[in-house]
């Protein structure tokens, strides 16, 4: 092996290995249902840096007539009931991540809640299998996620854009919640 390739090997490991430091880490379990269907799956979080955290879904469960697009939101509450019914057991994870106040609005809008993920897409077989990131929602600092609940819906998030409903700038209208789970500690 020569003098050169070593150089070029060991260069290119340095670089990979620093461009992403991965500073923090969670996982959330996720459960729920759509009558009778069970909806189970995970979410990691990884904050890649001090301003970009990477969101990485993997759902199964959810019934071919719901979607193709579903309202996914981290809420304020890091607690769900004991109920067997999804939209029960989720209530009380409370409304939009909100901190800072705002109206509601998709991941990529300049004005949304700190918790706004907009739509994931559902597969034709029911699963939502997707990776994204965002520089708003932190696992750091005093507006951390971390202990409270990523939540999904049985409908589209309008995304704040309908005119003709007030809930448009509150909530999305995406409905109930069919899956949630708690954003916990992963060392
Ligand atoms: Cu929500
Ligand atoms: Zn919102």
């Amino acid at each position: 092996m020569s003098i050169n390739f070593l150089l070029i090997f060991f260069s290119i490991l340095a670089i990979s290995s620093c461009q992403y430091e991965i500073t923090k880490r969670a996982f959330v379990v996720i459960s729920g249902n759509f009558g009778e269907n069970i909806i189970s799956g995970n979410v990691m979080f990884q904050q890649l840096n001090s301003d970009l955290l990477e969101i990485t879904v993997s759902i199964q469960g959810i019934p071919p007539n719901l979607g193709p697009f579903l309202g996914f939101h981290v809420h304020t509450n890091g607690i769900l009931s004991s109920s067997q019914n999804a939209a029960e057991r989720c209530k009380s994870a409370g409304t939009h991540f909100n901190p800072l106040n705002s109206t509601h609005g998709d991941i990529s809008s300049p004005i949304r809640h700190m918790g706004d993920y907009g739509n994931l897409f559902v597969n034709q077989d029911g699963t939502i299998s997707q990776t994204f990131t965002d520089r708003i929602s932190s696992l750091l600092g005093p507006f951390s996620i971390l202990g409270r609940t990523v939540l999904l819906h049985e409908k589209q998030d309008d995304l704040g854009l309908d005119p003709n409903n007030e809930n448009s700038k509150v909530n999305g209208n995406s409905g109930s919640p069919i899956a949630c789970g708690v954003i916990g500690v992963w060392s």
